[in-house]
């Protein structure tokens, strides 16, 4: 049995969203995952994010590939859109469906085996063709479906459950994307609901590749002293260098802030991201400085969190193709078969 049904019944007065629905309507069946796996709370960031989006769940379509953080989009969004590719091949499929029907908002959750091992080329592809999807890799930095062995993103020098020592290189997902060019990117821990929850909205309106690299540790396998993606490890050493309130369109401050200290950035569709600064030489906007800051705080042995980067005026893949607006799903032969005389004329533009 992989999945169990929830129970339909539900206290009668939960909070409704615009759409009229609860929080249940955003959820999928119950996790078989392990107690405690951080991959189930960054389910429940998603579940709140989508909820408080007011995103009817039709309108979006989840797409995951093989382990235990791909198995996640069981356990919400039961009413949106869901595919479980292969191992590796979400991206591709994703760009797939995104190009076939550019309406639904795109979710691919995928975990670090998954996307830095077998489908670290696939991944590089989505990023750099700036596919409009929401990328999340819920990192563990094992292959926690296939019993803990080190994954691409594993630190070198940590230790297995078992005491063997990674010898390897690891691969810092951020760092990638940004190098990849997705236009939004930000790193996360499972256990920071309040961090995660505006970034993956956030995510959700940017128009553009979003990649967000969330640490959550495998309480099987990963979660030791001498691992670097366990839950002491992360809290220990997680340096947030902003703070995010998520505004679906430009609202007055009405909090506290001191003057000066919160920094707007619009996005494409209005949507404003509110950022309160925790490092003041910390700017997302320009990314050879993130890149630095990066590289410098990860030397120092820190976990950088927050809104790293962030392109508001991006180009999605639609956009750099120059396709039209209609879905191409929904073209009708009238659009696809024009006729002798339109196939002639654009034959001539050619020459
Ligand atoms: C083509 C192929 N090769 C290998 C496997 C075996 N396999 C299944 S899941 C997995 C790794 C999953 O690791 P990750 O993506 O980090 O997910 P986690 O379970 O840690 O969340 C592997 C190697 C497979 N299913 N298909
Ligand atoms: S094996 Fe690890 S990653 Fe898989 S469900 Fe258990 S804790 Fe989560
Ligand atoms: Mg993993």
């Amino acid at each position: 049995m992989t999945y169990l049904a929830k129970p339909k019944l539900h206290h009668p007065e939960l909070p409704k969203n615009k759409l009229g629905f609860t929080h249940r309507d955003y959820e999928g069946t119950v996790s078989t995952l392990c107690a405690g796996c951080g991959h189930d709370s960054i389910s429940a960031a998603i579940i709140q994010a989508f909820f408080q989006l007011e995103v009817p769940p039709h309108r979006v379509a989840k797409l995951s590939g093989i382990g235990c953080s791909s198995k996640t989009p069981t356990y919400f969004l039961g009413n949106s859109h869901g595919f479980n590719s292969v191992h590796g091949r979400m991206p591709s499929v994703v760009t797939g469906a995104n190009l076939a029907n550019r309406d639904l908002i795109y979710l691919g959750v995928s975990g670090d085996g998954d996307s830095a091992s077998i489908g670290l080329g696939q991944f590089a592809h989505a990023m750099r063709r700036g596919v409009n999807m929401v990328y999340i890799v819920e990192n563990n930095g094992v292959y926690g479906l296939t019993k803990g062995q080190f994954s691409a993103t594993a630190d070198r020098g940590s230790k297995s459950k078992r005491g063997a020592v990674n010898n390897d290189e690891p691969i810092d997902m951020v760092m990638l994307a940004l190098e990849l060019g997705a236009t939004l990117v930000a790193r996360s821990f499972s256990g920071d609901k309040t961090q995660l929850v505006p970034l993956i909205e956030a995510a959700v309106r940017h128009q553009g590749a979003a990649f967000i690299d969330v640490i959550s540790p495998c309480v099987a396998f990963n979660n030791h002293a001498g691992s670097t993606k366990s839950y002491d490890f992360v809290r220990e050493h997680n340096e947030a260098v902003n703070r995010l309130d998520f505004m679906p369109t430009r609202t007055e401050i009405t909090t506290d802030y001191a003057p000066g200290t919160v920094h707007e950035v619009v996005q494409h569709d209005g949507s404003v991201l509110r950022l309160r600064k925790l490092h003041q030489d910390y700017d997302p906007s320009d990314k050879l400085v993130a890149v630095d800051y990066l590289q410098r705080r990860k030397a120092a042995g820190e976990i950088v969190t927050g809104l790293l980067y962030v392109r508001p005026d991006a180009d999605d893949m639609h956009r750099l193709l120059n396709t039209v607006d209609t879905p191409l799903n929904q073209l009708g032969e009238k659009e696809l078969v024009p006729g002798a005389v339109a196939l002639e004329r654009f034959n001539a533009s050619l020459r």
